[in-house]
């Protein structure tokens, strides 16, 4: 046997900064200055000792070749990605003067951030906003992603997302993962559920995409996209004709129940049956056990809210454990997000106090829109557009629109990032970040309730700076005077935890630095709706009641496949889109699923190159032919880089700048879509 090398390894500590309800305590393995492996912490409770397979592989994206490594000017047109180095000091001043300038000329809401949640530590994250709103620029409201989700839920039970412990969920007695894949968007939620399960729990997905989630659970429900809402009524009309709603619990806390029971009533399981296409004894038997297992916990996921319909989808669904009680039983309930119980003092560090009145909005989905509006004297509504933590070339909406506006001539584009995504390749100025191991940062989750800090682990290359830093510099290049442009990461830090509310109260920057993951302060056994406390008006709001939503967007003849484009294993968004070895595990180039029946009507074979089109724009895509998508149903995976594609055009193209029923959310579920034979 041969004897394993010696080598030096040292481990630190930091979290996941990826945008993913698991926020995982990680071990990074170090020999010197090279990092050589990534892990689970074995003592988070919820981390548990695993990473996934895409953060396994982060001491590939650590040390990428392509890794930006210093600021850089545009040489080339724009889109080339053709640039040349400058120094920081170079860059910074460029950047202050054509800002300056733009503000005079055209305005200062002429300015806006695009930014989102390339890294979840709040101080990278958010602090940057403080200097935009302290110039007066345009508000970016931050609708790519949860805010559909988010309507739903805060219309029914007010603004705090609250959800049932992770520990909790041993308790359950009925798990239904609604729309959501588990095993690949929040994989620690799995020990829990397995857990469950030994101790006599159902596991129910519901999902038209039949995925590892499906393999995992007990049952798999299939469902057309879009019709939650009249599945879940048709629930709540058979556990209320049952006799099995809670009325003592609806008694103290509902509003406008009979508002809901008539919207119910019109939703027979046949009628239900008939859109959803979930066989109709399939919705009296969920309902039976909903009704029956008062512990019924229900996970629902943001994909079924990218859609017309999506919030009241949400709405529907989350009225069931309050229709039956569920939330008074351990284990009973629902879970979107726990986000709503990290009760920080969010006053300043992201620069509320500066935002200045009567903002413009400029809504994250319809980027391309944006940029593409004049004034009447013609004049751009956007001058200078500023970039950090995103890729919206990638992940935005009806990605012709977005390039559009991006290519404009008279558009002064400032990109801070890692790589050269596609979003770069329109930086008039490309600024190189830090990455999440070479910072510190503070945490929350939406996964858990724990709240995490991060200390820098390694240094950075020389040249790359924090998102924080950069605005910091250009604050004080343009003579912003407000003092949170001059506090430190531990000060913005210490001011966050500097509250009064029970869930914060106590936890100090120190115990922070000492123990990296800290529980909130919540109640033993904590059961955030088992009674009036957490409601925004002390009552759930089942009125108006939620409805199925009717489609604009139906499929047609030219248009006959529903396209949703869910989570990808192997990358989180666009994020870990350029490490080779998961390309290759991914299968080395995107696909589109494809229902064996609907592949035959349009003569498609598995493995064979189709062009998708939509009724704004087409890609090209390998075809895999599985009665993994449901007939009707086309399924891209994941989110390949535009460039990395072999057409060279990503998933976007073929989505809409339209938004959903709450929320002002995105589309991404919804376009109708045609495949057929690439000629
Ligand atoms: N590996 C990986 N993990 C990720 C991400 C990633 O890209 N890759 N992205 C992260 C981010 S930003 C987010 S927001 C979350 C997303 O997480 P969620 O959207 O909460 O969950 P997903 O796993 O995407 O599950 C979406 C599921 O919804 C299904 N679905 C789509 N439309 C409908 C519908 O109309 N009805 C029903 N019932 N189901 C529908 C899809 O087929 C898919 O299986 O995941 C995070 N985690
Ligand atoms: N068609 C379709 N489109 C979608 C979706 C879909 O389901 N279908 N999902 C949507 C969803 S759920 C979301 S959340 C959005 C996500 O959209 P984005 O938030 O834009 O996510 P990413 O594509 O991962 O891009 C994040 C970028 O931030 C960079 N980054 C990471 N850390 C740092 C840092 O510290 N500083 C700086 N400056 N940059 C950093 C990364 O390198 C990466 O390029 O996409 C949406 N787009
Ligand atoms: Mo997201």
């Amino acid at each position: 046997m041969n004897q394993p090398v010696k080598l030096d390894i040292v481990t630190r500590r930091s979290v996941c900064p990826l945008d993913c309800p698991d926020t995982c305590s990680v071990l990074v393995d170090f020999v010197g200055d090279r990092v050589v492996g990534l892990r689970g912490d074995p003592d988070h409770p919820i981390t548990q000792g695993f990473a996934c397979v895409k953060m396994a592989k982060y001491p590939e994206r650590h040390h990428h070749p392509d890794r930006l490594l210093q600021p850089m000017r545009r040489v080339g047109p724009k889109g080339s990605g053709q640039f040349k180095p400058i120094d920081w000091s170079e860059a910074l001043d460029l950047i202050a003067s054509r800002l300056q300038e733009n503000r005079k000329r055209f305005g200062d809401t002429s300015v806006v951030p695009y930014c989102y949640a390339g890294t979840m530590g709040l101080i990278q994250r958010d602090h940057p906003l403080a200097f935009f709103r302290a110039i007066g620029a345009s508000e970016l409201d931050q609708t790519i992603c949860a805010t559909t989700a988010s309507a739903g839920w805060e219309f029914n039970y007010g603004p705090d997302k609250l959800s049932v412990p992770v520990e909790s969920l041993v308790d359950s007695k009925l798990v239904i993962l609604w729309g959501i894949n588990i095993l690949r968007s929040n994989s620690h939620l799995s020990p829990w559920l397995n857990k469950a399960r030994k101790a006599g729990a159902k596991i129910v997905h519901i999902d038209p995409y039949h995925n590892e989630t499906s393999r995992f659970a007990d049952q798999h429900i299939s469902i057309n996209v879009g019709t939650d809402a009249a599945v879940a009524l048709a629930i709540g009309a058979e556990i209320i004709r049952l006799g099995l709603h809670d009325q003592d619990y609806l008694t103290h806390f509902a509003a406008g129940f009979e508002d809901y029971r008539q919207a119910c009533e019109q939703w027979t399981p046949e009628r239900a049956a008939e859109l959803s296409g979930v066989d109709a004894n399939t919705i009296r038997e969920l309902a039976l056990a909903i009704g029956t297992n008062k512990a019924t916990f229900i996970k629902v996921g943001y994909g079924l809210s990218r859609n017309e319909g999506g919030g009241n989808a949400v709405r529907a669904i989350t009225l069931l454990p309050a229709l039956t009680g569920a939330w008074k039983h351990r284990g009973g309930g629902a879970s979107l997000s726990y986000s709503g119980a990290f009760k920080l003092n969010k006053a300043r560090y992201d620069g509320n106090h500066l935002l200045q009145p009567n903002r413009p909005h400029v809504n994250q989905n319809q980027l391309g829109q944006s940029l593409e509006a004049r004034k009447a004297n013609g004049d751009p509504e956007i001058s200078t557009l500023f970039v950090f933590n995103s890729n919206p070339a990638a992940v935005a909406p009806d990605s012709q629109s977005v390039k559009r506006g991006l290519m404009r001539e008279d558009l002064f584009t400032v990109v801070l990032e890692l790589f050269p995504t596609d979003t770069a390749d329109y930086a008039d100025i490309l600024l190189p970040a830090t990455m999440f191991t070479e910072h510190a940062d503070l945490y929350t989750a939406y996964g858990h309730y724990y709240l995490q800090w991060a200390e820098a682990i390694s240094q950075a290359p020389p040249q790359c700076r924090p998102n924080a830093w950069v605005f910091g510099q250009l604050a004080e290049r343009i003579g912003l005077s407000d003092p949170v442009f001059k506090m430190s990461t531990e000060e913005l830090v210490r001011d966050l935890l500097d509250t009064d509310h029970p869930n914060i109260k106590g936890i100090t920057f120190e115990q922070l630095q000492a123990d990296r993951s800290v529980p909130l302060r919540l109640p033993e056994d904590f059961r955030p709706y088992a009674d009036g406390s957490n409601f925004a008006d002390k009552k759930i709001r089942f009125s108006p009641a939620p409805q199925q939503i009717e489609f604009k967007v139906t499929p047609t003849k030219q248009y006959p496949l529903r396209l949703i484009s869910p989570p990808g294993a192997f990358i989180v968004n666009t994020t870990m889109g350029n490490i080779p070895s998961l390309l290759k595990q991914a299968g080395g180039e995107p696909t589109i699923l494809i229902h064996p029946n609907d592949a035959r009507r349009a003569s498609i074979s598995d493995g064979s190159r189709v062009k998708v089109s939509s009724p704004t724009g087409e890609v090209h895509r390998k075809a895999i032919v599985t009665t993994d998508a449901r007939e009707g149903v086309a399924i891209a995976v994941g989110l390949w880089w535009p460039k990395y594609a072999p057409d060279k055009r990503g998933l976007n193209e073929l989505t809409s700048q339209e938004l959903t029923d709450l929320g002002a959310g995105s589309l991404f579920g919804n376009p109708v879509v045609r495949v057929e034979p690439l000629a």
